[in-house]
């Protein structure tokens, strides 16, 4: 370039800045250096780069953005605003006829995008929201297995779709419920705050949602979202579903016979199906319900959909796992946790489970297929996750290990870039004003969520926002009568990255309620245990697991597993998951960590205060009190009810 050129490009920039008024004139000859003149031209600037992460700014043009201005061959520089110079215009004439080329161009676009963004029909449109959110899905599925360091259940899951929609978006590694039972952590997800502040909201058995605390699906809709759901959304609790404005947005005509996929496969199956049939008419259904959604809104109305099955809530058909999906129960061998006894009769009860999640990831394949001939799924924002940990084992669902609170987290979708995997703590709390920041609505100020859009919008992978490094989760009441006097286990927890303290508040009650019987001759008989949650330790769902272990109660070699399962515990508990990642060593009286039990406890303390908690203001006692301590009608506690999606 010849000497005169450079300095006319100099020139240029350092007048579009006295100009605009940008900065304050800099000393002749340093607004643009000869190494950054040649790096604008070539394109290779780093400036450029710091460019295209801004939005528009004004310039001689009007408003344009960074790709509209290279493509102009605009260079770009400036130490603290951007400013662009006409790098190959030399004539003065030409300069004027290319001003008013793009200004007439400008105005068009911007005509055209605000006409688009009114009909609906543009790219300005906030994105489509799908949350398939299913019940009692914990952290599993195939691609967690390439984060795991030693064996475990997801080296044996298949899962082909939810991997899909994490490797072309966001994984999460620490993703956690508020609460590991369904209404208090769906009170939870709704209205983006912890559950122990959602008054009855807080409690599962005898739930009832107070309509003035704002849920993110409704303020969605009256922002102009088309809002829908399939199954369970919030419950059980009175209204059914009240945040999301009841069954008026429920589309559900093609069927619900997903919710029991294995007992309904298997019928069918036995009837004269082959598998094959049976399982394409159960997510035909679910294809069809999705359509009417998509048939009912608005010509391009964003919409907002919760797709909410509860197959992988028990029951499951026994040995399912092994005839539907041919999971053999033996190649979980060596993959359970240290806190699960590693017999036959535990491994096949953990195939049916994920023999569901099997299914749940063919649900949502159906869904991601349904967006993509609809030419949607590129506009969508697809989530993935669960209410909390798997049920009727030891230390899932109930529990606040993270075997009961670790969920899996994934999301695909416009502005998310494909591959990423993040290790930033998310609580679940967090989704609702997330859902409504990534739909242009500003999240009410009694949410404690916090959006993480910026997680799901950066482009990089491990810690993203550095402030995102613990969660607290906590329990009240789960099921009505677990307890004399029909009280909850109050429990509360930090979890960090290297640590999990729990406190609980009342130590001499029994965590997963209480035994029922005084005399072993009085005991429930095994067939009862394995199917009857209420029949003996009733937050603990009935299940295989569950009566195997009962059946070890005077066994001294199952002795550890079943006091682990079902005993009372201490009032605080600490483990170091650098040396215990299955969390069964409470240091919480080893002196060594005397110090560090301290600081999570007065720091898990604060939070709560913060947060207005009834279980640490005034005299704690909210919810050992009516209604808290209300039983609900007896028609829900009739032995021998199929529990399934109500507890
Ligand atoms: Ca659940």
């Amino acid at each position: 370039m010849c000497p005169e050129r450079q300095a006319q490009i100099k020139a240029d920039v350092r007048r579009h800045r006295v100009n605009k008024g940008l900065t304050p004139e800099p000393p002749i000859g340093s607004s643009v250096s000869d190494k950054e003149l040649m790096e604008l031209v070539a394109g290779t600037s780093p400036a450029m780069g710091r460019f295209f992460s801004i939005p528009p700014f004004p310039c001689e043009f009007g408003s344009i953005s960074g790709p509209a201005c290279s493509a102009h061959s605009c260079a770009v520089m400036c130490a603290d605003r951007p400013v662009k110079t006409m790098a190959f215009a030399h004539e003065v004439g030409i300069v004027w006829i290319m001003q008013t080329l793009i200004r007439i161009v400008t105005v068009w676009v911007l005509f055209v995008g605000a006409f688009a963004f009114r009909s609906g029909a543009g790219v300005q449109s906030p994105p489509n929201i799908l949350f398939c959110f299913a019940d009692d899905w914990g952290r599993y599925a195939g691609i967690y297995a390439g984060l795991e360091d030693r064996p475990s259940p997801n080296q044996v899951v298949r899962t082909p779709n939810i991997d899909r929609v994490a490797r072309e978006g966001v994984l999460f590694k620490n993703a956690y419920v508020t609460a590991p039972s369904c209404t208090p952590c769906r009170s939870s997800v709704l209205s983006g705050q912890y559950f122990w502040r959602t008054r009855r909201g807080a409690i599962l058995r005898n739930a009832q949602w107070d309509s003035s605390i704002p849920s993110y699906p409704l303020l969605l809709r009256e922002a102009g979202y088309h809002i829908g759901k399939s199954y369970k959304v919030w419950s059980p609790g009175t209204p059914v579903d009240a945040p999301y404005g009841r069954q008026e947005h429920a589309y559900e005509s093609a069927g619900r016979e997903f919710n029991n996929f294995s007992e309904n496969v298997t019928r069918m199956v036995r009837e004269g199906m082959s598998f094959t049939e049976a399982r394409n008419s159960l997510l035909e259904q679910i294809r069809r319900n999705f359509a009417d959604f998509l048939a009912a809104r608005k010509q391009g109305q964003p919409f907002c959909f919760w797709f909410g099955p509860t197959l992988t809530h028990r029951e499951y058909e026994k040995g399912s796992g092994k005839a539907l999906w041919g999971i053999e129960a033996d190649s979980l061998k060596g993959k359970l946790p240290a806190f699960m006894p590693d017999v036959a009769e535990v491994r096949a009860d953990y195939a049916d489970y994920l023999g569901e999640v099997q299914a749940w990831d063919a649900g949502i394949g159906v869904l991601l297929r349904e967006l993509e001939s609809a030419g949607e799924l590129d506009r969508t924002i697809v989530v993935l996750s669960g209410d909390h940990g798997m049920p009727g084992v030891p230390g899932g669902k109930c529990n606040l290990y993270d075997y009961g609170v670790a969920v899996a987290l994934m999301a695909r979708g416009p502005g998310i870039k494909a591959g990423r995997v993040v290790d930033d703590f998310v609580n679940l709390m967090d989704l609702a004003p997330t859902f409504l920041d990534l739909g242009g609505v500003r999240p009410p100020s009694v949410m404690t969520g916090r959006s993480f859009a910026d997680v799901l919008h950066s482009p990089k992978s491990g810690q993203v926002d550095p402030g995102r490094t613990w969660v607290v989760t906590g329990r009240e009441r789960h099921v009505d009568t677990a307890r004399p006097g029909n009280l909850p286990y109050p429990q509360r927890a930090l979890r960090t990255k290297d640590f999990l303290y729990v406190r609980n508040f009342a130590p001499d009650r029994w965590p997963v309620g209480s035994p029922g019987f005084e005399l072993d001759a009085d005991a429930p008989s095994l067939e009862m245990v394995e199917r009857v949650t209420r029949a003996t330790f009733a937050d603990f769902d009935a299940s295989p697991t569950k009566a195997w272990l009962f059946a070890q109660r005077k066994s001294p070699q199952w002795e550890w597993h079943y006091n682990y399962a079902f005993g009372k515990r201490p009032g605080e508990e600490l483990y170091d998951l650098r040396k215990d990642p299955d969390q069964v060593k409470n240091r919480a009286t080893d002196p060594a960590y005397a110090k560090i039990r301290k600081e999570l406890s007065e720091r898990l303390m604060k939070v709560l205060t913060e947060t207005q908690d009834p279980r640490v203001i005034g005299d704690g006692l909210t919810f050992e009190r009516p209604p808290y301590t209300d039983v609900e009608a007896p028609a829900g506690a009739k032995k021998g009810k199929k529990s399934r999606g109500q507890e």
